[in-house]
């Protein structure tokens, strides 16, 4: 068994929530917060058999977009005059689709 941690746009999150159970994965969603944006975003895991692995991916990459947005990046403090403070500067980037981690299960257990 594997799982599946994916970080999605919450935009994108109640769909694909919605695809995996009606393809009968079970799922779990989080709210979390990404560090560089601080914005936030949804996390998903879900406990996959080995064989249903690929299906699973294929979902995910269908329905997750990438997006470009602006975002107003700090600099490093030490980037500041005299490492007084951040300076802000507008860069555009590009958000997802998902970022998806697979780790092997040891064990599943429900008790
Ligand atoms: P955030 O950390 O808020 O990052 C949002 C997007 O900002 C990233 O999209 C990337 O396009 C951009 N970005 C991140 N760090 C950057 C940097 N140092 N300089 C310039 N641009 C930067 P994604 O790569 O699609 O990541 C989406 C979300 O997935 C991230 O939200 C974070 O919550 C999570 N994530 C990405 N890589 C991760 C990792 N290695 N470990 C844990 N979580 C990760």
């Amino acid at each position: 068994m594997k799982l599946i941690i994916a970080i999605v746009q919450d935009e994108d999150a109640q769909r694909l929530v919605s695809t995996l159970m009606e393809a009968h994965f079970g799922v779990t969603k989080l709210a979390t917060t990404g560090g560089f944006l601080r914005a936030g975003n949804t996390t998903l895991i879900s406990g996959v058999e080995d064989e249903r692995l690929p299906e699973a991916l294929d979902i995910i990459e269908r329905l997750c977009r990438s997006r470009q947005q602006m975002t107003a990046a700090p600099t490093s403090p030490a980037a500041g005059m005299g490492g007084m403070g951040h300076t802000h500067y507008p860069v555009k980037i590009t958000v997802g689709g998902a970022t998806v981690f697979v780790l092997e299960v040891s064990q599943f257990l429900k008790v």
